[in-house]
């Protein structure tokens, strides 16, 4: 058996960051090419580059069978076009892992996926505990005006794939049309 030091780590829950976090992902437009789906408003913005989001972890605990990693992400306000900045969105390598996510700041959207193109989409303020049951490919949008922030607890083996919603994306779009969300159909989603 392997005791590993058990630890405490302070979360700013105003910013979302992490006392002492690695900062394990900081994407820009740049790194989410075709993503978007008005291209001609990501090609707009493509010289001014802006940040979309950051995820800062906690540590990398082991990837092994029964560890815990937890970590979490700021999204920028902002739109490509009417669509709202987001995470590129994942399954889990190993689709049998769930996920936990709890809302910190500002004010999001949690989409969820089956492979077959089942949707379903959480609001997520500070508080919002939401769960991303097994299977489900998963993604979340700064729907508000200020930095959208989110903890994530989820198995250290889960693992991520990005191929297929990098593809097509999700099949809804979330969108602002006159000042309010709405989810429409994706054109360019196929089934997994
Ligand atoms: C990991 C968890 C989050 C995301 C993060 C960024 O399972 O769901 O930590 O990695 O929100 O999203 P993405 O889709 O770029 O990994
Ligand atoms: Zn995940």
């Amino acid at each position: 058996m392997n005791f590993m030091p058990p630890f405490t780590k302070m979360i700013d829950l105003a910013t979302g960051v992490i006392q002492d976090a690695v900062l394990v992902q900081e994407r820009y437009l740049c790194d989410m090419r075709g993503m978007y789906a008005d291209s001609a408003a990501e090609a707009a913005l493509a010289a001014a580059n802006p940040l979309i989001y950051r995820v800062y972890e906690a540590t990398a605990n082991p990837d092994e069978h029964g560890q815990l990693r937890y970590s979490t992400t700021v999204i920028e306000p902002g739109k490509v076009g009417d669509e709202y900045f987001m995470t590129k969105g994942h399954y889990h390598a190993r689709g049998e892992c769930a996920e936990l996510y709890f809302g910190l700041a500002g004010e999001g959207v949690l989409i969820l996926q089956t492979p077959a193109g089942e949707v379903s989409i959480q609001r997520m303020t500070p508080g919002a505990a939401s769960y991303v049951p097994p299977y489900w490919g998963h993604r979340t949008i700064n729907i508000g005006r200020v930095p959208f922030a989110f903890f994530a607890c989820y198995p250290a083996e889960a693992g991520y794939d990005y191929g297929a919603i990098a593809e097509s994306g999700f099949a809804s779009l979330i969108i602002e049309r006159d000042g309010a969300m709405q989810a429409i159909p994706n054109p360019r989603f196929t089934r997994k």
